[in-house]
């Protein structure tokens, strides 16, 4: 039985005023609360055992150490990765698509292709831009629709025997738009033979991943939007690609011999793991996938879903309230404008007044704000222990400032 209320009461921070108002979180996309059971983990690490992983002897080294790997093995099973070699700890999804744009720059050259699509972050944009610049490589961006759809008839003409990698969301942050990354890898595969890379920030907290069946290259999420602590993320990748490409940081950890004239590098994972890690923050991950898989990836999608569906319907009968990708298949979030009350940060200001929280403005996204002719959305995301009296509240809220801006 999915209970929300016991869920809620395993976050302090939900049990709070804001303005004056109870808490009504919705900026979930950018990142989600945490429970006790993760905070009690990170807590528990700095007081009984905080000590470096891999280099000890001594006992709590190698605690650290055990709890460490046995995360990483809740990482894998939470993906379905066929090794637990095959995932790599780093700070955020941020990070693991530089790591891959840097490795990847010796297989790339003058006039090669990189396709990426209009709906990424800049994260997934940005890197590709700079492996460009590195190495005379094109970009090229497959487009959407008016309703954010991506057209994957771009995608056919796109790729060719240039193509050297396919880097798309599984889910949109900006609009929440699900993207059909089966038929887009199903696509690369056939036609080219670039490395393929999911960000999947915005699906892992919400989907069930299996990497394998995907069949992609990379797969890369942050551990703070799935409930776990800031700075915390994986990088997944393919154990023979990840074994044929170089390190990104050199340093402690990541060798198997240094000396001035020649150094060898260490196996996976720890080629790609130079330097201490977030060892506390790492180990609170598998708390956090311990969470979910305590409710249920059905369960919570069913939830997300239907808070979705209960949001658009109410904000749809608002007058003059545009939602952006309205029509596309979405997950957990709802991006919209109160067309002719001005910029979506009066709205999310008078929204804060009454304890809500919500994100706006471009989301990072600025390509599709562009494609839109906005400035910014105003974006509601949710998350398992949101609820349909939040949702009344946050409707409620944009109908007065609908009033207020009018
Ligand atoms: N990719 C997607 C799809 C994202 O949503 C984000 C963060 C990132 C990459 C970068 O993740 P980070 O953890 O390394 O920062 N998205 C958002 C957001 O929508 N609001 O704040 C951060």
């Amino acid at each position: 039985m999915f209970d929300v209320q016991q869920i809620r009461s395993q976050f302090p921070i939900l049990n709070q005023q804001v303005n004056g108002k109870p808490l009504v979180y919705l900026d979930n996309a950018a990142t989600s609360q945490k429970p006790n059971s993760v905070l009690e983990v990170w807590n528990r690490y700095y007081t009984e055992i905080n000590a470096n992983v891999h280099r000890g002897i001594h006992t709590l080294s190698q605690l650290a150490t055990e709890e460490m790997e046995l995360s990483r093995r809740k990482v894998q099973k939470f993906i379905n990765a066929a090794h637990d070699f095959e995932v790599i700890f780093t700070k955020g999804t941020t990070e693991g698509l530089n790591l891959i744009a840097y490795i990847l720059t010796q297989k790339l050259k003058k006039d090669d292709e990189i396709i990426i699509s209009y709906l990424e972050h800049h994260s997934n944009i940005v890197p590709w831009q700079m492996l460009c610049e590195r190495t005379g490589a094109k970009l090229r961006v497959i487009p959407i629709d008016e309703n954010g759809i991506l057209q994957l008839d771009y995608l056919d003409q796109y790729l060719s025997e240039k193509t050297k990698v396919v880097s798309v969301n599984q889910v949109s942050n900006a609009l929440g738009i699900v993207n059909p990354i089966e038929e887009i890898i199903a696509k690369t595969r056939q036609n080219s033979d670039a490395y393929i890379v999911i960000d999947g920030a915005q699906s892992a907290p919400h989907f069930n991943i299996d990497v394998q069946k995907m069949d992609c290259d990379f797969f890369v999420f942050s551990g703070h939007k799935m409930y776990a602590p800031m700075g915390t993320g994986i990088l997944y990748g393919k154990q023979e690609v990840l074994e044929s490409l170089p390190p990104f940081h050199g340093g402690g950890e990541m060798i198997a011999v240094c000396s001035f004239e020649k150094t060898t590098y260490a196996g996976l994972p720890f080629k790609f793991e130079a330097g201490t890690p977030n060892v506390g923050g790492n180990i609170a991950l598998g708390a956090a996938i311990d969470f979910i898989e305590k409710i249920g990836h059905t369960a919570v999608q069913q939830h997300e879903n239907e808070l979705l569906n209960y949001a658009q319907k109410q904000l749809l009968e608002i007058e003059s309230l545009k939602i952006y990708g309205e029509k596309a298949k979405r997950t957990g979030v709802v991006s919209f404008n109160l067309e002719g009350t001005g910029i979506s940060s009066d709205v999310g200001m008078i929204l804060d007044k009454m304890g809500i929280a919500v994100r706006t403005g471009h989301h990072c996204t600025q390509p599709i704000m562009d494609f839109f002719n906005i400035a910014g959305t105003v974006r509601a995301s949710f998350a398992v222990y949101n609820t349909f009296e939040e949702i009344d509240l946050l409707v409620e809220g944009v109908r007065k400032a609908q009033k207020m801006l009018g």
